[in-house]
């Protein structure tokens, strides 16, 4: 596991910390990633089940998806490279995690400048106008809008849809403000998510890759940590204390 002294060196030293995380962070948590080998687009079709139109045409199958996601990580708990970011901010370093993960595990360990790119699957929404859901879901039946009688989706950003405007601008800022910029257990596959790391690196940030496997990112890397996040992550924190 080299380099790990390196960043933990470059950490030390940093006020502020930006980070990009994904799935490969709540892999150790029990929570499906989508790309590796036990990915879940690799048995299921994305524009079917994470996409407006799939959603639209079949609604109760998408949403019973979603259902049996939010039980498994409703169950999940946070990880120790989720709290080793917590320790971070207890050093009293700014840290602003942009994440594409929506299991609201950075919460739960305690971060408090979370920015969830890809929406949260805690939250709901109405397909048509828009308003938020906040009803106790009861079952696995579908739910209408009490506003204008629409169906009420997972409030998630799907293919093709917009990422949150003042989310997006925060983690470009955090991006381009960075010294050091994580990229945390993420194939570096979807965009715009993916061209934060870019950005951090054309604004002069230091980054870090932390993977089990090689990434499309690799090539923006000063650093690439080959480990899994669950074990890297302490190794790094706990050289900074
Ligand atoms: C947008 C939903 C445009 C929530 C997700 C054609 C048509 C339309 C759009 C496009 C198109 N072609 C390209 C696009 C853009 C598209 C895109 O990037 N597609 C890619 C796949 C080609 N992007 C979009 O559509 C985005 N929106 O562009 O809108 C627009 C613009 C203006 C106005 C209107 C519209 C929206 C993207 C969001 C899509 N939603 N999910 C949900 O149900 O989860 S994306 C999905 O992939 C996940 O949500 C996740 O957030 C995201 C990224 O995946 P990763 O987190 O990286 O996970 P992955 O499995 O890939 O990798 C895990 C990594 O961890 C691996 O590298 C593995 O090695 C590593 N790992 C595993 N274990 C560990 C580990 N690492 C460390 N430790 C471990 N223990
Ligand atoms: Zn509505």
């Amino acid at each position: 596991m080299d380099f790990i002294v390196d960043v933990a060196e470059l950490l030390k030293g940093a006020d502020s910390v930006a980070v990009l995380t994904g799935a490969g962070i709540s892999a150790e948590s029990g929570v499906g990633t989508f790309r590796d080998a036990s990915g879940i687009w690799n048995k299921l079709d994305p524009s079917k089940w994470a996409t407006e139109e799939g959603f639209r045409s079949s609604p109760s199958m998408v949403w019973e998806w979603y259902q049996d996601r939010r039980k498994i990580i409703k169950d999940a708990s946070p990880n120790k490279a989720h709290y080793s970011l917590v320790s971070l901010e207890k050093l009293g370093k700014k840290v602003t995690i942009s994440t594409q993960n929506i299991d609201n595990l950075h919460q739960q360990a305690g971060s408090k400048n979370v920015l969830e790119l890809h929406g949260n699957i805690f939250r709901n929404k109405c397909i048509e106008c828009g308003k938020p859901y906040a009803k106790e879901i009861m079952n696995d039946e579908l739910c209408k809008c009490e506003f204008c009688g629409g169906i009420i989706r997972p409030d998630v950003v799907w293919y093709g849809e917009q990422l949150p405007q003042d989310v997006w601008q925060m983690s470009e800022q955090a991006a381009i403000d960075s010294s050091i910029y994580l990229v945390i257990g993420t194939s570096g596959a979807v965009y715009p998510a993916a061209g934060l790391a870019i950005l951090a690196k054309r604004a002069g940030s230091t980054v870090v890759i932390i993977n089990t496997e090689p990434t499309e990112l690799d090539d923006y890397a000063d650093f690439v940590i080959r480990e899994k996040a669950g074990i890297a992550m302490p190794e790094i924190t706990a050289r900074i204390r």
